[in-house]
């Protein structure tokens, strides 16, 4: 277990230039020879010798200039070759190795799914398919030629632009040679062979060139995937708007697969995708997956200028193109859908992932320093809280001097493979900004506690605004410094119009965003001519955990007025989060909660607010999840008790607001649509249900009924899970309707799966063990694993955290039978763990033990070792 660290990071010896692949696509044993132009990298000493990363790698044969290599000219194991003495001249290598694409389960590297032959090279996977300096700044030309039994793999795909396709004569079998002109690292190769359908279309860039696209997946499944070319092309289109990036290579493909660990990957000019990021139709995808479609397909063509023109010197920087790519695929969302809708839904993401994260024992700064295994490095944190970090830029910059600092990283560092710091100095250097205190977003692990203040002088007319952060102590045991934390704000006054102010003292204000950049400051506003209630952190300017001095009141008055829509919806949770923890101490103590009914009223209102989108309505009518409570409880948890208080609350609220809500649904839509305003209406709608369910205002047989008449996915989806979840008489054979409807269909059956594994019950693990023996499911395929297992485990509070410990027993005895097969997959399932700490005595004792238990399973990958032991330290 060896430790990686930033700190060691150094240049190559040695460059490639280029590189030719050819590569034998074989059931059992593919060949790929590969021709690498080396060159020693100027000031260093000839004959240093060249060594190479492999994985898992058989060497058939090795030559240089022709000429094969004396045996002990070389030293080649399975994951290294070592050329003892090379050329002091440019020279070119020539490698044969052989692998099994059917044999290889891990996924990584050259495998085969479904019949098709694909790769997946990201991080670190292009060792498993040659020899190579297999890391991110050795930038090369790459030449592929495919060749393969045409009848197997009628389409060879490959980086880059075709070049020359045509048939080896007299073996049935055929080739395609691609060529890809931009240089890129290793990571960014790709190659697809098999017997697949397309779709094809064309766009044309703003500077007139035409750039013919395809998707191809499954044959049957092709009109399957016409959102995803709409989603292409529009975001094609976006990113000549936005940021002025034109696409640069003459096609642009994307392939569909059912076995794949990832979401998808950017792979230059061939995007390789999990399938349930490409196919939807209204039969079987819903509106959650039309939403993902487009922005995943959106997130990795982005990724052609973020991530693959501009690349990562070194994985610590792998922030550089996730946050930044994320952050522009949502701020591309927030542009097809409705803005505030899509940043409530991010926050309520962020909170629910990487606030747990952050505050746990894998918790670690969005650019760390050490790792033991990249894989595990591909977090929430990364992508969502560095997509938080740029965010925060474009406020503190304003949108013109963010874009001048984007077009300033595109210009300076095109064809680089750059760093965190490179990416900064082009926002400072185009701004004339200092962003060194900025930069400790970057490097300072742990989301900061903003906590604030504020009294109102009417006879000065003056509002002060105390404001205090709290740098929580992370697994690093770093010593931490005030980041500088970006509020912006509102002067909420009594008619709910934003007040104004006319000067400011104190810490900096520019227009509406405070800069907190000390552990402690003060804001004086004067000129304010009434009592306001301040609406602080709006839009959520910083991904930080807000402490108000608010009460009921005032945040009561926000739900009903604020201008900012955000913080509308920020306002509700935040009384909702407060009685749900207040309600789980009851429940402890053994008494019943009794909740102010004024937060229905509030609520009702809003929900009742028909010029308001429904969208928006039906966040705001979503209580905080378990986990968030849990969250904010952070010390001795109880699930149990936080479901019963999350009940007991729906009961409540349901009791006072279901019939208008009732009254306020849209009428189901004739036909499906899945743009954000009919996805909306249909969320109401389900929002409705639930509360209608748990007053007892809606019966199984009403959900029946909604279920058989429903006629797109997402209604049919809701109806079920309500059943289900509500355990209403009709759920048993509602799922066996669903089962029937979709059993050929395995993306739909992952949602049969998922609805079982939720359902927040002790008796659910019982469940779910039944269910991973259904000849549905495998243990081999991600999606599958991720649909039920780590549903259960990272969805499911109630069953996962049994008292009697069986669900982490359950969860660990999975993550050893995984590991086997394919150890990314299980190291995910391993960090549903990772807040186990934060459980009350006898269950932390029961995970504990688990885990360590774990910890003693022989051969164990680097990838759950590495977290198990983050997890127990
Ligand atoms: N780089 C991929 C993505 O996030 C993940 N491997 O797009
Ligand atoms: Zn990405």
């Amino acid at each position: 277990n060896v430790v990686v660290r930033l700190e060691d990071y150094r240049p190559t010896d040695y460059l490639i230039e280029r590189v030719y692949l050819d590569i034998q696509l074989e059931p059992e044993a593919a060949t790929i020879t590969s021709r690498l132009s080396l060159h020693l990298r100027e000031g260093t000493a000839p004959g240093t010798p060249l060594v190479l990363d492999g994985d898992a790698l058989v060497l058939r044969r090795a030559a240089i200039d022709g000429v094969e290599l004396a045996p002990d000219a070389f030293e080649a194991s399975a994951d290294r070759f070592t050329l003892r003495a090379p050329p002091a001249e440019p020279f070119e290598l020539q490698i044969v190795t052989e692998v099994n694409p059917t044999a290889n389960t891990e996924l990584m590297g050259l495998y085969r799914s479904g019949g098709n032959y694909t790769t997946q090279c990201e991080a670190e996977g292009f060792r498993r398919i040659t020899y190579f300096l297999d890391r991110p700044d050795v930038l090369a030309v790459y030449t592929t030629r495919i060749e393969a039994s045409r009848s197997e793999a009628p389409i060879l795909l490959g980086n880059g632009n075709p070049v020359e396709t045509g048939d080896v004569a007299g073996t049935g079998r055929h080739y395609a040679i691609w060529h890809d002109p931009f240089p890129k690292p290793s990571y960014l190769f790709a190659m697809v062979g098999g017997d697949l359908a397309s779709i094809h279309d064309t766009f044309r860039t703003r500077s007139g060139r035409e750039v013919k696209l395809a998707i191809y997946c499954e044959r049957g499944k092709e009109s399957r995937c016409h959102y995803a070319m709409d989603s292409l092309k529009r975001s094609m289109k976006w990113d000549e708007d936005r940021f002025g990036l034109e696409y640069d290579l003459d096609v642009f493909n994307i392939v569909a697969v059912s076995d794949f660990n990832m979401g998808a990957m950017e792979n230059k000019g061939l995007n390789v995708f999990n399938d349930k990021y490409v196919l939807v139709d209204a039969e079987t995808g819903t509106d959650w997956d039309y939403a993902h479609v487009e922005g995943v397909i959106a997130h990795e063509y982005f990724h052609n200028w973020t991530g693959n023109r501009i690349t990562c010197r070194d994985w610590f920087q792998l922030c550089l193109k996730e946050g930044l790519t994320v952050f522009r695929d949502q701020e591309f969302s927030s542009d097809m859908r409705s803005r505030a809708v899509k940043r409530i839904s991010d926050v309520a993401k962020l909170r629910e992932h990487q606030f747990p994260e952050d505050a746990g024992p894998l918790a670690h700064p969005a650019r760390p320093t050490a790792y033991r295994e990249i894989n595990n490095f591909y977090t929430t944190t990364v992508y969502e809280k560095g997509a938080e970090i740029c965010r925060m830029l474009q406020t503190i910059l304003g949108e013109d001097g963010f874009r001048a600092g984007m077009d300033l990283y595109f210009r300076r560092h095109d064809g680089d493979a750059a760093t965190i710091e490179d990416f900064l100095a082009c926002f400072a250097d185009a701004t004339g900004t200092d962003l060194s205190q900025f930069a400790l977003w970057y490097h300072q692990a742990g989301t900061p506690i903003l906590i604030t203040e504020h009294d109102y002088d009417a006879a000065d007319e003056t509002l002060t605004l105390r404001l205090r952060q709290i740098l929580p102590e992370t697994p690093d045991r770093q010593r931490k410094s005030p980041m500088h934390i970006p509020v912006a704000f509102g002067l909420v006054g009594p008619d709910g119009q934003d007040l104004s102010f006319s000067r400011a003292t104190g810490a900096r204000v520019d227009g509406s965003v405070i800069h907190l950049t000390d552990l402690q400051a003060e804001v004086k506003l004067e000129g304010v001519k009434a009592r306001p209630i301040p609406s602080l952190l709006r839009g959520f300017s910083a991904p930080v955990r807000l402490e108000t001095d608010l009460g009921m009141d005032d945040l009561l008055f926000l739900v009903g007025h604020d201008a900012d829509p955000f913080n509308r919806w920020e306002a509700a949770q935040t009384i909702a989060m407060d009685l749900l923890k207040r309600a789980t101490e009851e429940i402890r103590q053994g008494a019943t909660p009794v909740f102010d009914g004024r937060f229905a009223e509030e609520l009702g209102r809003l929900a009742s607010a028909t010029e308001l989108d429904p969208a928006f309505r039906a966040l705001a009518l979503t209580l905080p999840s378990d986990m968030e409570v849990a969250q904010a409880i952070r010390t001795n948890v109880d699930p149990d008790a936080i479901f019963v208080a999350r009940r007991a609350l729906q009961t409540h609220l349901g009791d006072r607001i279901a019939d208008a809500l009732a009254a306020a649904a849209p009428a189901a839509d004739a036909s499906y649509r899945p743009d954000a305003e009919s996805a909306g209406r249909r969320a109401f709608r389900h929002a409705a249900w639930a509360y209608g369910l748990a007053a007892g205002r809606i019966t199984s047989a009403d959900l029946a009924e909604a279920f058989h008449g429903a006629g797109n996915l997402t209604d049919r989806l809701a109806a079920l899970r309500l059943a289900v979840h509500r355990d209403l008489d009709d759920a048993p054979a509602l799922l066996e309707a669903f089962y029937e409807r979709y059993r050929d269909d395995p993306l739909v059956l992952d949602k049969w799966f998922s609805v079982q594994a939720t359902v927040p019950q002790h008796s659910t693990l019982e469940r779910v063990q039944a269910l991973s023996r259904h000849p549905a499911f495998s243990m081999k395929v991600p999606n599958r694993v991720y649909a039920l297992i780590r549903t259960f485990a990272a969805g499911n509070p109630v069953a996962f955290n049994r008292p009697d410990g069986e669900g982490y027993r359950y969860m660990v005895d999975m993550v050893a039978e995984v590991d086997r097969h394919n150890p990314s997959v299980a190291s995910r399932l391993t960090t549903a763990f990772r807040s186990f700490r934060m459980m009350e005595p006898s269950r932390r004792a029961a995970a504990e033990a688990a885990l360590k238990r774990l910890a003693t399973v022989p051969e164990l990958s680097r990838d759950v070792s590495d977290i198990l032991i983050r997890t127990l330290e």
